[in-house]
């Protein structure tokens, strides 16, 4: 039987609940889900906090924790590159074969259309709630923000203290 695999490209600053819904969804409809870590070259930024191997191990955990089977995921870092019109070539050396991708995102969308692969257009999952700018804005203010992370994905956070990163980014010299 052929393997069916989908990647779902994210920058994952940081991996969420809504994240966590869609990885279960896409787990749903294929065999296997290609988490591709995208910007990974970005880190301690105020939009990119977190460097790609910390966003691996938060990811990592977190899916564990929710018992998800780490047997039918890939984690893989892809650093961005300058041309949007060769960025799916770019991906596809450095991910395993797949037939789907998963995403609501205009650019990555058309991307992938025009280079023939199907896409899976996810229901948007408590968008509103479950936003990355505004937890990182809730980190930086000292807000409660664990309630949106996965509860092992919140603890590697805390151990990597990037609440703290980012209220230093923030401070002026
Ligand atoms: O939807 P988000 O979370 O922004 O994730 C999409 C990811 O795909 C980002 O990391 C983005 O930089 C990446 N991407 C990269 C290129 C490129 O390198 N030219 C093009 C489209 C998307």
């Amino acid at each position: 039987m052929k393997v069916l695999r989908a990647v779902i490209p994210g920058r994952f600053q940081p991996f969420h609940k809504g994240h966590l819904q869609l990885v279960k969804w896409t787990l749903e409809r294929v065999n296997e889900a290609i988490i591709v870590i995208g910007s990974a070259q970005e880190s301690h930024t105020l939009q990119n906090p977190m460097t790609a191997g910390e966003r691996i191990l938060a990811i990592r955990k977190g899916l564990e924790c929710e018992g998800v089977d780490l047997k039918r995921i890939y984690l893989i870092p892809v650093p961005d590159i300058l041309m949007n019109s060769a960025w799916v070539a770019h991906v596809k050396t450095y991910v395993p074969p797949f037939q789907y991708v998963v995403s609501r995102n205009p650019l990555v969308k058309i991307l992938f259309e025009e280079a023939g692969y199907s896409i899976l257009e996810p229901p948007p999952f408590d968008r509103e709630k479950y936003v990355a700018t505004n937890i990182r804005l809730m980190m930086i203010k000292g807000e409660e923000w664990k309630n949106y992370i996965p509860r092992c994905t919140a603890e590697v956070i805390e151990e990597l203290k990037i609440p703290h990163r980012l209220k230093k980014l923030m401070e002026r010299d």
